[in-house]
């Protein structure tokens, strides 16, 4: 049994060693990224069983980014190669304040060329729920329809689905992306955006409305990232705030919602029954405040996924709130 399946670009990134400027820098280090291969080490490190399905050129790249999930118990024998388009790769430039920029080279990509044809239905073999971003569908010319069809089958196969927006205004224009984004919002169950992009989506309003205007869209949960100040959630019941963790040394801001959406479902997964019969507040508690946790630790580290815990690390935090 697969607990969650996640479809998405995964890409080769190059961070500078010494966290100089990109143009400066001589050394490189070279790691995965990709929102949806962040969220299934996440989850996997939390003892979920994950399949990561994707578009990856045949290349030494697409071979490492395999590797790397294999390596992490992610589930990757459903991945495609394309013999023609590469595997992405991308940059990070640090700044001395704030968040590092980022610099892509994935146009024309394997992941780009996704279109509905190739949507499988074996791909979400065995599984009870499938997570997907908004960052798919604005690859490529057909990745928005491939991302709709494969959360309308999810869920007429039974399976719940996840969508973190993830705007990355990089990548498309910001009408296309708002039609588009608003579009995919009643396909999900579970909605996961930050305050930034639901004024994206929605212009400027309070965060309850926010709230009270997705779930009318369809969505029974609604995970609002509120960043510093921590996290609030929204079902047809309650509003349920969870207080931020503290930050010792910020590090790297890139990856924290993707570590944010594996802590909130590693959680909500538990309790699946209730996602369609409507959750209870305790557990909603419970998942927006592990998912503070593993988004406060991923901007610890340098690197997009390699701050995310093991369960033990987690219960280890956790259990020392207590005493
Ligand atoms: O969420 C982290 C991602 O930004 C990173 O891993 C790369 O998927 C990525 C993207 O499109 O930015």
């Amino acid at each position: 049994r697969v607990d969650v399946v996640t479809l998405g670009e995964s890409m080769i990134l190059f961070q500078s060693y010494n966290q100089g400027a990109l143009q400066y820098e001589p050394l490189f280090t070279k790691s995965l990224a990709g929102a949806e291969s962040n969220v299934a080490i996440g989850l996997s490190r939390l003892g979920k069983k994950v399949r990561w399905v994707g578009r990856l050129g045949s290349d030494p790249f697409g071979d490492l980014v395999l590797t790397t999930l294999a390596g992490q118990g992610v589930d990757v024998s459903h991945a495609v190669r394309d013999p023609e388009a590469p595997t992405a790769v991308y940059f990070k430039d640090f700044k001395r304040y704030g968040d590092p920029a980022v610099y892509y080279y994935r146009k024309g990509s394997a992941a780009s060329r996704l279109s509905p044809d190739m949507i499988d239905e074996s791909w979400l073999e065995d599984a009870g729920h499938l997570h997907v971003t908004g960052i798919t569908p604005a690859l490529g010319e057909h990745t928005a329809p491939a991302v709709r069809k494969l959360m309308e089958l999810a869920r007429e196969k039974g399976l719940t689905v996840s969508f973190d927006p993830n705007l990355r205004r990089k990548l498309w224009s910001e009408e296309t992306a708002r039609e588009t984004l608003l579009s995919l919002i009643p396909l999900c169950d579970i909605f996961m955006p930050g305050d930034e992009e639901a004024e994206f989506l929605l212009g400027h309003r309070d965060i309850e409305a926010y709230g009270q205007a997705f779930l009318k869209m369809g969505p029974k949960i609604v995970a609002m990232k509120l960043g510093a100040e921590g996290s609030i959630g929204f079902t047809e019941k309650a509003s349920v705030r969870a207080e931020p963790f503290k930050v010792d040394r910020l590090i790297d801001t890139v990856g924290a919602g993707d570590a944010f959406a594996s802590g909130l479902l590693s959680v909500l997964l538990e309790h699946r029954e209730q996602l369609t019969e409507g959750l209870g507040e305790e557990v909603l508690h419970e998942a927006l405040h592990r998912a503070n946790l593993l988004g406060s630790m991923a901007t610890q580290f340098k690197g997009d996924w390699e701050g995310l815990p093991t369960l033990a690390e987690v219960r280890g935090v956790l259990d020392g709130e207590k005493h």
